[in-house]
């Protein structure tokens, strides 16, 4: 039983808060100087950004975590007979709210169920938590706050294990990011383990654009949310009154764009760092881009990397698919 390796879930982080602030400024002050200007994404997932995404799927117009969570239940059954028992390790795993559907099907199964969710927000790591005792109280429950990365070297010793990603988080990848993160599951997982992926698919651009612009103002407040947490922790001092949401989709890259636009100059402090940035009126900030994918695509992209798609489920109109892949590489 490796629980004992893990660290237990919220509070015990293993950076102290001050290291994570200079992370966090680092990382802010890198984007911010660069051309054009951008901050990376994972900082939208501090509490109050985990609930206003939460919030997000739960909007009309907001049809992936809906479309994937009626594929998973018409799924569920036969991704388990097709992988039999394994541990379900599962990347960014917000408040696991579909893994419930894979909990109820492999709990059903004979053996035991042993479920790792890993995330950068401890809250929702703990909303997690809660709802798993709830709901599967016979599920081991594990939970990891931090990053993917963290748990990259742990993942063998859990074979035989399926990785989760779902909620096409693998969008928020650029090239570079997406090349590294499949190169290192492929030969961190064991030959044979299976891993689980969430991919939203092209479609017509109205579709794509009103799911990120929905009419309630929700993705406003979780754009804005970002320099909301920096004025918290970085001492930022930017009045976020004068940032507009901006979404749209790039035909050619296939992809959403997500800009912060600054309505008025402003200066960006980053606190620790000693260090401010000037901003002009009307200036973007990119801080976030969500990958559609094509599937014949997407499948002769991770056959590359030594993935075998094992099988594709999806909807009706095809508008998002969930792929079974086995690792045929690792160790
Ligand atoms: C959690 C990355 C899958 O890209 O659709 C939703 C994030 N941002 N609305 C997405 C998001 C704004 C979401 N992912």
């Amino acid at each position: 039983m490796p629980g004992g390796r893990f660290r237990a879930d919220p509070g015990s982080r293993r950076a102290s808060a001050a290291t994570e602030q200079l992370e966090f400024a680092t990382a802010a002050a890198i984007g911010l100087t660069d051309t054009p200007r951008w901050l990376p994404c994972q900082y939208l997932y501090d509490a109050a950004g985990s609930a206003l995404f939460d919030e997000i799927t739960r909007q009309p117009e907001y049809y992936p975590t809906r479309t994937e969570a009626a594929i998973l239940r018409a799924a569920a059954a036969e991704i388990r007979e097709r992988t039999g028992p394994v541990t379900l390790i599962e990347l960014g795993s917000g408040s696991s709210e579909k893994t419930s559907l894979l909990l109820s099907a492999y709990g059903e199964a004979p053996g035991e169920v042993r479920y790792v969710p890993v995330d950068v927000s401890d809250a929702a790591i703990a909303a997690s938590r809660r709802r798993v005792a709830a709901d599967h109280p016979d599920v081991e429950f594990a939970g990891l706050v931090g990053r993917y990365e963290e748990v990259f070297p742990q993942l063998r010793e859990h074979s035989p294990a399926m990785v989760l990603f779902l909620g096409s988080t693998i969008g928020n990848f650029n090239h570079g990011e997406s090349l590294r993160f499949w190169r290192t599951m492929s030969r961190r997982l064991a030959t044979g383990d299976h891993f689980l992926l969430g991919v939203d698919l092209v479609k017509e651009r109205e579709v794509l654009e009103a799911a990120y612009n929905d009419a309630a103002g929700v993705t406003a407040r979780f754009t804005r949310n970002l320099f909301v947490r920096m004025n918290r922790e970085l001492g930022s001092g930017i009045d976020v009154t004068q940032i507009k949401h901006v979404a749209r989709y790039h035909d050619a890259w296939q992809r959403i764009e997500i800009f912060a636009r600054f309505r008025t100059a402003q200066e960006i402090a980053l606190g620790p760092l000693g260090l401010t940035v000037h901003v002009d009126a009307d200036e973007l900030i990119m801080t976030e881009i969500s990958r559609k994918f094509v599937l014949e695509h997407l499948t002769a992209y991770l056959e590359v990397f030594g993935f075998e798609v094992v099988r594709v489920f999806t909807d009706d109109r095809q508008w998002f698919a969930v792929l079974l892949l086995r690792n045929r590489r690792g160790h």
